[in-house]
Order: structure tokens, then C-alpha cells, then sequence
């Protein structure tokens, strides 16, 4: 039996090891700069295409990959579980669902259960390593399915940004969400909601603040010092701060760290801080 874990690139995580049936499979989502498109594969410069989205001033946009990519990838695999972006702000759940009905089609045996994540990044990442780990223990694909709708029930995506510029733009959160964050040294804390939409739980005054915030929010969502994964779009020192305040509270939690995927930089923008735990 072959198994496949399939995300799209909203998922930072690059690399998976697993068991030798398992295939981790990514699927790039692209970022157009005016006639420029990039594929956010892991070989994308990322630098480069942030300074360019920068410097564009006409149209900038992220598009989710067509319904054929998650078709050719869920024919890989006997068992196919794929994570996404979630379907609130992106197209990319309607197109791996419309991806899946086609690939049911080719070969109605192969199994696929398909994740609308509510959420991104980090929160993506917490879901792909404990899928892998499910199916490392060789668990029917039924309990497997069972342990992940639970687990992520008490997964969480919280973030700091210091602009919505990219989110106002395309029409992702409303006028008055938006308002007033463009104030110099205004940081958003927010969080993927309920509905898998961007929420803003606070505007902070400088970042110490918001990072504290965002901790403090941690405990108030049940965090118990179990592990934390931290996306960062070219922010080092902010990930060592927040990594101060996690081990004041445990000093032993396990801290995982990692650059945002293309994707996530271009909307969370240069110092944007995501944060996923368990609750
Ligand atoms: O379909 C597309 O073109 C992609 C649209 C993606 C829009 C959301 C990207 C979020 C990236 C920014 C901070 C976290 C916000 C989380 C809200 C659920 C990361």
C-alpha cells in the first residue's frame, strides 16, 4: 500500500521523513507580478520576488494551482491525504476537490481524504507531521482519518503582521478590518478564525508587545508547552524573541522554525511572524 501526503505550497514545510510507502507531494501556488509568474516550488527566490512584488507598481496576485495538478498527484498513491490552504481566503480546496472527483474517476479505488485546513503555514505543517506519524503506526485509513479530523480540532494559527497591505488589496478582509494598521509601528496580532478567515485580535504598539500578546494568547487557547512551529518571512531575531517568551512559560518546548513559502511571504510581508500549536 502506498500512502501520500499532498499539500499545496502554503504549507512551508519542504521536506518530510517518513516511512519508504509515503511520498510527501507539494503542490506550488503562484505569485504574479505583473507579466511575471512565479511558481512557488522551493527553488523560488524568494528574496527576489518579494523586492520585485515591492517595486511592481501595477498588478500583483497569487493564483491556487488548476484541478488537474491535485488529479495527476492523487494518482500517485493508493491512499492520498491532502491538506489545504483554507478555502476562505483561496481557491485552491474547490480545485483539489473538483482534482479529487477526477481522479475518482480514472480509478474509483484509490482513497483520498481531503483537509480544508481552515488556516495555513505553520498550522498546515502541525497537520502534515502528525498525519506522518499516523501513518508510520500502519492504522487503517478509516482511524487515521478519525485521529486527524480530531486532532485538528485543537490546532491553532495565530500571527503577527505588520501590514494587511496584500489582504486589503485582493479583497481578503474587509475595509474595516483593514482600517487603521497602516499607522506607522502598528502590528496586527491575528488569528486563523473559526471560519478560516483572517481575524485581527489586537493592534499593538511595537512588536515586544504583540509578541507577548501572542504568547499570553497561546495559554489562554489551552497551549500546555507541547510543540510549537514558527514561520517567519526574514525575521530571525523576532523568532528568537518569541522563542524567550515560549521558554519563560516551557522550558522545554520543542520549538520548530522555518521560512515562509513564498506564498505566506507575499502576504504576510517582510517581519510577518505565524505561529502554530496544540491547544
Ligand atoms: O488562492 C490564492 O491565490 C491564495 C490566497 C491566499 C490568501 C491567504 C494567505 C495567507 C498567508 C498570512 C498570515 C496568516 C493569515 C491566516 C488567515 C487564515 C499567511
Amino acid at each position: 500500500m502506498t500512502y501520500q501526503i499532498i499539500v499545496d505550497s502554503s504549507c512551508d514545510l519542504l521536506t518530510l521523513s517518513g516511512p519508504s510507502n509515503l511520498t510527501y507531494t507539494r503542490i506550488p501556488l503562484k505569485i504574479r507580478v505583473e507579466d511575471t509568474e512565479y511558481n512557488d516550488t522551493p527553488e523560488l527566490d524568494i528574496s527576489g520576488m518579494m523586492n520585485s512584488v515591492r517595486d511592481c507598481e501595477g498588478f500583483t496576485g497569487t493564483a491556487a494551482p488548476s484541478p488537474e495538478e491535485w488529479s495527476q498527484a492523487f494518482q500517485k498513491a493508493d491512499v492520498n491525504f491532502a491538506i489545504t490552504i483554507t478555502g476562505s481566503l483561496s481557491g485552491c480546496f474547490n480545485s483539489a476537490l473538483t482534482g479529487k472527483g477526477m481522479a475518482l474517476e480514472e480509478n474509483p479505488s484509490c482513497k483520498i481524504h481531503l483537509i480544508d485546513s481552515l488556516s495555513t503555514g505553520p498550522e498546515v505543517t502541525l497537520l502534515v507531521q502528525r498525519l506522518c506519524s499516523l501513518i508510520e503506526q500502519n492504522l487503517p485509513y478509516e482511524e487515521i482519518v478519525t485521529q486527524i479530523e480530531e486532532y485538528r480540532t485543537h490546532t491553532h494559527l495565530l500571527f503577527v503582521l505588520e501590514s494587511l497591505d496584500k489582504f486589503i488589496k485582493s479583497g481578503r478582509i474587509s475595509k474595516l478590518q483593514g482600517h487603521m494598521v497602516d499607522l506607522l509601528g502598528i502590528k496586527i496580532l491575528g488569528q486563523a478564525s473559526a471560519t478560516g478567515t483572517l481575524e485581527v485580535l489586537q493592534k499593538c504598539k511595537g512588536r515586544k508587545c504583540a509578541y507577548k500578546k501572542l504568547v499570553e494568547d497561546m495559554l489562554e487557547k489551552g497551549w500546555n508547552g507541547s510543540k510549537v512551529v514558527i514561520s517567519h518571512c526574514f525575521h530571525p531575531e523576532a523568532v528568537e524573541q518569541i522563542r524567550k517568551l515560549i521558554h519563560q512559560h516551557y522550558p522545554d518546548c520543542l520549538i520548530q522554525v522555518m521560512p515562509t513559502s513564498g506564498l505566506c511571504s507575499y502576504y504576510a510581508d517582510l517581519g510577518g511572524m505565524l505561529v502554530g500549536f496544540e491547544g
